[in-house]
C-alpha cells in the first residue's frame, strides 16, 4: 500500500476517503466474501457495509471506534445483537503510532462448573454500544432487551458474548453476578496485544473472541490511525427477524 497515494485519513467517517482507500475496501470484501455475507446496519455508520474505524473529534473519550484517548474495551462485536456479525473484518490503511488492537477469548473449560452452567443461561442483559443509534432501529427491534445468555454450546467449542461496558445481570441474581465477574477477570486477564500495520489485514472470529483498541493520542492531521471494517455473517438466513437467539447459536 502507498501512503502518498492513500491521500488523507478524512476527519469523520462520514467523508469519503481517496481511491486507494477504495481499493483497499474492495480488497477487505473480496476477502470477506470466502467468509460469508458482509453485512451492514441501519443503526451504525449511515447503514454502510465497509465502515470506518477513524479517530473523531468530540469523541475522544467515548465508547465507540472513533475514540481515542479512552481504551475502547473488549467486546463482541455488536453483542447486544442475535444478528451480530461472525467475522469481524479490518484492513489497516495506517496505524502511526502502532496503537494496538486487543484481543481476548474465554478457557471455558478452566471456569468452575457452576459459573459455566450460570453463564449458559438465559439471566443477563447487554444494550447496544453506543456506535448504534437505535432511534433508528427498526420497529418491533427487541435486540438487547431480552435475558441472553452468554455462553451457548459445549466447553470445547463454546460461542461467546459479551461486552465489557454494556453488559448487565438482573438486578439482584447475585449468581449471576459472580459469573460475569468471573468471566470478564479471565478475559481481562487474557486480552493481549495486535499491533495491525499498514497493509495488514485481520479477521476476528466473533465466535469466540472478544476484541478492542488500547488508547491513543490522535492528531487531527491527516495522518491519524485508519483502518477499514467489515462484518460478515456465515448465513444470511439468521438475519431475519423474528428467529430466537438458541436457533441462532444452536452448535450441531
Ligand atoms: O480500532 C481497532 O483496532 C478496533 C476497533 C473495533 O473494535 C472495531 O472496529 O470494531
Ligand atoms: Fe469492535
Amino acid at each position: 500500500m502507498r501512503d502518498d497515494l492513500l491521500g488523507r485519513t478524512p476527519a469523520h467517517w462520514r467523508d469519503p476517503g481517496g481511491e486507494e482507500a477504495a481499493l483497499g475496501g474492495f480488497v477487505l470484501m473480496l476477502w470477506a466474501a470466502l467468509l460469508g455475507d458482509a453485512i451492514g446496519w441501519t443503526t451504525q455508520q449511515d447503514g454502510h457495509i465497509l465502515t470506518d474505524v477513524l479517530p473523531v473529534a468530540g469523541f475522544e473519550n467515548g465508547d465507540v471506534s472513533s475514540s481515542s484517548h479512552k481504551e475502547l474495551s473488549w467486546h463482541t462485536e455488536d453483542a447486544f445483537s442475535p444478528f451480530r456479525a461472525d467475522y469481524v473484518g479490518l484492513y489497516c490503511l495506517r496505524n502511526p503510532d502502532d496503537t494496538p488492537t486487543t484481543l481476548s477469548f474465554a478457557d471455558v473449560a478452566a471456569l468452575p462448573g457452576r459459573v459455566r452452567e450460570t453463564l449458559a443461561q438465559r439471566r443477563f442483559l447487554i444494550r447496544a454500544d453506543d456506535a448504534h443509534d437505535m432511534n433508528l432501529a427498526s420497529g418491533g427491534d427487541a435486540s438487547g432487551e431480552e435475558a441472553v445468555a452468554l455462553l451457548v454450546g459445549p466447553a470445547e467449542a463454546a460461542v461467546l458474548r459479551a461486552d465489557r461496558d454494556c453488559t448487565e445481570v438482573i438486578p439482584g441474581d447475585d449468581q449471576a453476578r459472580e459469573a460475569l465477574e468471573v468471566l470478564f477477570a479471565q478475559l481481562d486477564a487474557n486480552l493481549y496485544d495486535l499491533r495491525l500495520a499498514q497493509g495488514d489485514l485481520c479477521f476476528v472470529d466473533n465466535r469466540n473472541v472478544v476484541h478492542g483498541r488500547r488508547s491513543f493520542r490522535p492528531r487531527y492531521d491527516g495522518r491519524d490511525r485508519w483502518l477499514r471494517r467489515v462484518n460478515v455473517t456465515v448465513d444470511l438466513r439468521r438475519t431475519r427477524p423474528g428467529r430466537s437467539d438458541s436457533d441462532d447459536r444452536r452448535i450441531g
